[in-house]
């Protein structure tokens, strides 16, 4: 029967359909070879990446049901974590179902848009779904959603409407990983993984014009996501769209996380890092001070890096209003001074206790956030400067020879959040490599040792505390309670100032020890040192130098072990 049918056809009919075949299939070819050859589907155009830089500033929101329990999104979560040790304290059963219960009524997406833009951010980053898999959008993948919440509202459309109404960029937190999926990391995780492209489909396809993809896949491999063709997904749905690089794949954008990334101008990155200590709203968590606030955001701007500064709205679906506060704060400073940070590149002097510096054009900013005497001393550049001011108000005085910049303002124009120096070159500054500004610190380079280094590991050695450098740091054995490090300094110095930067805030008493060639002598004690612990005291001089933290609540961390000489 077939047969006959197939006999009726005349033989023009044969030729053509074979004709058609050939030019398809070779079409097709042609084409997936390009596609292969060129796999543009890895990474954003130049061009948006560029865009993407210069906004510098964004905020990142961590939000979820679980805020009504005030723990951490997804870590809180207890059963267990397939293919990774540990658990939460919330039961899974209670953890999964709180969602009945979520009913945020102040949430007004409007204003946390307008949140973002007084605060000078240029973008927005939400979390669609975290670690605990719960969909903040509707979804027809999955029952496990804000829209079957008391709550019913679509948040990540009202989001979305916000930004573009607001001109905001807007992109989307999605965990790959996913505690609550059935087939997540079972047999059947190829289920999973259509669910996961499905789910991000939907993301791509209905809230209008996204920007940024934020995956956090916690180590999870290219094969594990599927993600070249979750890639392709995206970009044919999302044109123009920066994709980060946690789903097992470079993307377009390194991340360090709750830490100042290092120097780095070759490949784009960007930190984020917590308001106060929690991803989400913790009641009485604590907040960073202004001061750390604009330290941060300048440090990594000043490292070539964009800042997405995180806040975990309330249950109510307010954000806290002394965070409120503090994002207006870091807004009005931009407001005067984001002429310094907005469309610049990072360097060439890299950041360090002293500060950090950012250009634009033939102009360099130099943002002094620490003064450690009447002058700051930067390296010799191969340019001419040929006029400075004072963007923060006042005079400065800029004097440049062949060894040296030497850069003095009086007392009255010494900022205490950041002194911005404009210096105006005889050309680009980006034809300027990067240079290191000789610390004013005496542990700077020296010779050091601690009685413990976390796994033994070089990366965490002692140096780190003392190399001026924010984006390393000296790290501890967990369960760590007591430990040492000591400087010797080469010679005896003398000082009348410490500065120490901790991470994690783990240590509860310490004191600062000099060795007078028979003993240790103690000459500071304290409690707990925090990320920006600074202190004055009776000038000492000592060649020997000791940190000695004797409680702590788990393995310190320090970033930096500074002393500092007498102002002269
Ligand atoms: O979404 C935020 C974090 O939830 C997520 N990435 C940012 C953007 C993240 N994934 N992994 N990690 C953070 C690092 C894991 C840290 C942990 Fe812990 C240490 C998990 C358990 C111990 C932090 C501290 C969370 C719970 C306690």
């Amino acid at each position: 029967m077939l047969k006959n049918e197939w006999c009726k056809w005349p033989l023009r009919a044969y030729l053509g359909l074979i004709v058609c075949l050939l030019i398809c299939g070779t079409a097709r070819q042609v084409d997936a070879g390009s596609q292969e050859a060129s796999k543009d589907y890895l990474k954003a155009g130049e061009r948006d990446v560029q865009k993407w830089r210069d906004m510098k500033f964004g905020l990142f929101i961590h939000w979820g049901p679980v805020s009504l329990k005030g723990t951490e999104i997804g870590w809180s979560r207890g059963g267990e974590r397939r293919g990774r040790t540990g658990t939460g304290q919330i039961p899974a059963e209670e953890y999964d179902n709180l969602y009945k219960q979520f009913n945020p009524v102040k949430f007004d997406a409007e204003q946390w848009v307008q949140i973002a833009k007084d605060a000078g951010m240029k973008y927005l980053v939400f979390t669609s779904k975290h670690h605990d898999g719960f969909s903040m959008f509707y979804s027809k993948l999955t029952d496990y959603k804000i829209t079957n919440s008391p709550f019913k509202r679509d948040v990540v459309k009202e989001l979305a409407d916000a930004c573009h109404k607001a001109g905001l960029k807007l992109g989307f937190y999605y965990s790959p990983v996913d505690w609550y999926h059935p087939d997540y990391r079972t047999q059947n995780h190829a289920r999973y993984i259509e669910f996961l492209h499905g789910q991000l489909r939907e993301i791509c396809s209905n809230y209008g014009k996204i920007d940024i993809i934020w995956f956090d896949g916690l180590g999870g491999t290219a094969e594990d996501w599927d993600s070249e063709n979750l890639f392709k997904i995206i970009r044919q749905l999302q044109p123009g769209v920066i994709i980060n690089n946690r789903a097992g794949l470079p993307g377009d954008h390194d991340t360090p996380e709750q830490r100042i990334g290092r120097f780095q101008n070759d490949r784009p990155w960007e930190t984020c890092m917590t308001i106060c200590r929690q991803w989400a709203w913790k009641p009485n968590d604590q907040l960073k001070s202004l001061k750390q606030c604009i330290d941060t955001l300048v440090k990594v701007v000043g490292g070539d890096g964009n800042f997405l500064f995180n806040v975990g709205p309330m249950p109510t679906g307010e954000i806290e209003p002394r965070q409120v506060t503090r994002l207006k704060e870091m807004g009005a400073w931009l407001k005067k001074y984001g002429q310094s940070i907005y469309d610049t590149r990072g360097g060439p002097f890299k950041p360090g206790i002293w500060g950090a510096s950012t250009h634009k054009g033939n102009i360099i900013y130099i943002q002094i956030l620490n003064w450690s005497g009447e002058q700051l001393t930067l390296p010799p550049i191969p340019k001419k400067i040929i006029a400075s001011s004072v963007l923060t108000g006042g005079t400065a005085t800029v004097r440049q020879t062949e060894e040296a910049i030497e850069i003095s303002v009086p007392e009255a124009y010494r900022q205490e959040l950041d002194t911005i120096i404009k210096i105006e070159l005889d050309g680009p500054a980006s034809e300027i490599a990067p240079l290191s500004v000789t610390s004013s610190s005496l542990t700077y380079h020296k010779k050091v040792r601690a009685s413990n280094v976390y796994q033994n590991n070089p990366q965490h050695g002692p140096d780190k505390a003392v190399d001026d450098d924010p984006a390393t740091r000296w790290a501890t054995d967990y369960g760590i309670k007591q430990v040492w490090l000591e400087v010797d300094l080469g010679k005896a110095m003398t000082f009348n100032r410490v500065r120490i930067s901790e991470a994690y805030d783990r240590v509860q008493e310490f004191e600062l020890q000099y060795n007078d060639s028979t003993q240790w002598k103690t000459f500071v004690t304290g409690t707990k040192i925090g990320s920006d612990y600074s202190r004055r005291f009776e000038p000492v001089t000592a060649q020997q130098v000791r940190l000695n933290i004797l409680d702590s609540t788990d393995g310190p961390t320090i970033w930096e072990f500074q002393l500092l000489p007498p102002k002269k």
